[in-house]
Order: C-alpha cells, then sequence, then structure tokens
C-alpha cells in the first residue's frame, strides 16, 4: 500500500509521474510543505513523502530511485557503469539546476524577508544558463541516456518546468524538442492531467 503525501505544484510531481511510469496503485495525500498531516508522517515537513507499508521515504529523488529499483524501470540496474553515469546526471541536475532554482526561490519568497538578498537572482540565471547548455549538448536522445528513459529524465522535466513559472533563461532549442519528448509519455499527460484536477 503506497501513500504519497504532497500538493501537486512541488517536488510532489516527480513522484506522481514515476508512479505513473510504473503502473501503480497510490493514495494521494494533497496537504502542503509543514502541514500537520505531513509532519506527522516526517517531521522535516518537507513534501514529497512517500509511505510504504508503513515505512517512510522522504525525499523526491530518493524516493523516485527506490521505486525504480524495486520496479526494475525508469533505471538501469545498480552496480552497472551505467547506473553510475545515471547517478552523476541525477546528482549533477540537484547540484547545478534544482539548487540553483531553489535557493532563487529562497530569496524570492521562502526565507524572511529581511533574510533575502533579492540581487542573487540575476547571478543565479546566469549560472542556470549555463549549466542547461551543458546538460543539453550531452543529451544523448530522445532521452538523456539514449533510448532508456530514466529517474534523471523525470528531474530534468520537472526543473525545466519550474525555471519558466521563476521566469529564469528559456530553454535552449535542442532542450526544448527533448522536453517535448520526454512530455509526449502517456506517464508524464496523466500525471499532468492530475496535477491540473
Ligand atoms: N530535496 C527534497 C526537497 C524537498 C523540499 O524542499 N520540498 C519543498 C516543496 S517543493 C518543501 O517542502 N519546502 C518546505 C520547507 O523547506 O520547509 C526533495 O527533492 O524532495
Amino acid at each position: 500500500m503506497l501513500t504519497l503525501y504532497g500538493t501537486t505544484l512541488t517536488r510532489t510531481f516527480r513522484v506522481m509521474w514515476m508512479l505513473e511510469e510504473l503502473g501503480l496503485p497510490y493514495e494521494h495525500v494533497k496537504a502542503g510543505p509543514q502541514s500537520e498531516k505531513v509532519r506527522a508522517v516526517s517531521p522535516l515537513g518537507k513534501v514529497p513523502v512517500l509511505v510504504d507499508d508503513g515505512a517512510v521515504i522522504p525525499d523526491s529523488t530518493a524516493i523516485m530511485t527506490y521505486l525504480a529499483d524495486k520496479h526494475g524501470q525508469c533505471t538501469f540496474a545498480a552496480g552497472t557503469p551505467r547506473r553510475g553515469q545515471q547517478d552523476a546526471l541525477t546528482f549533477r541536475i540537484l547540484d547545478e539546476i534544482d539548487a540553483v532554482l531553489w535557493t532563487s526561490a529562497r530569496h524570492s519568497f521562502v526565507l524572511p524577508e529581511d533574510q533575502r538578498v533579492p540581487a542573487i537572482k540575476e547571478s543565479l540565471k546566469g549560472e542556470f544558463a549555463r549549466n542547461i547548455a551543458r546538460l543539453t549538448d550531452e543529451i544523448e536522445g530522445p532521452y538523456l541516456m539514449g533510448e532508456t528513459f530514466t529517474v534523471p529524465d523525470i528531474l530534468l522535466c520537472h526543473c525545466a518546468q519550474w525555471s519558466r513559472s521563476a521566469k529564469f533563461p528559456e530553454a535552449p532549442p535542442a532542450l526544448a524538442d527533448y522536453l517535448s519528448t520526454v512530455r509526449a509519455r502517456p506517464a508524464f499527460q496523466r500525471a499532468a492531467a492530475l496535477r491540473e484536477a
């Protein structure tokens, strides 16, 4: 029995998409960050959180990797060189894209106003543009790692969407083509419909 906690406009969407890729039934508790319902299962209060038969797993990337490994889909097998390369991409997207967007969000609306440094945002936008351009050059096609759709594809696509709502620089054309291919996946379409609902 799987229960997913988190509202759909957060990183929770990544896990919804992975659950759709794997075709797994789950209960969705649409509770916001730091809500009582979330803190009752995970004292950190961050979303998403997955509860699998009583076991609590926080963090979107940890959850996606857990589900992919458990079901042997959307991943290369653990202990293979391709998996090492896949994990390198995952951590790079977290370091170079997710962290940049999150820092920008913190200095826009997350931190108390007197702790925000709004000027940092221009510097972050430049960093984002450089990092995304380098990643785009390395897309094997049609997915990041060739014909195999993997966890970092979900991460990158979600971050690209996030960057648009944060008004970060537009995606290079090759990235836009890649994103269209990824978004055409039926599982993405199903998760997006659930998000809209
Ligand atoms: N690395 C974590 C980050 C989780 C996170 O910060 N989630 C945000 C919503 S997208 C949140 O819950 N923020 C509330 C807080 O930081 O207290 C993940 O990927 O799940």
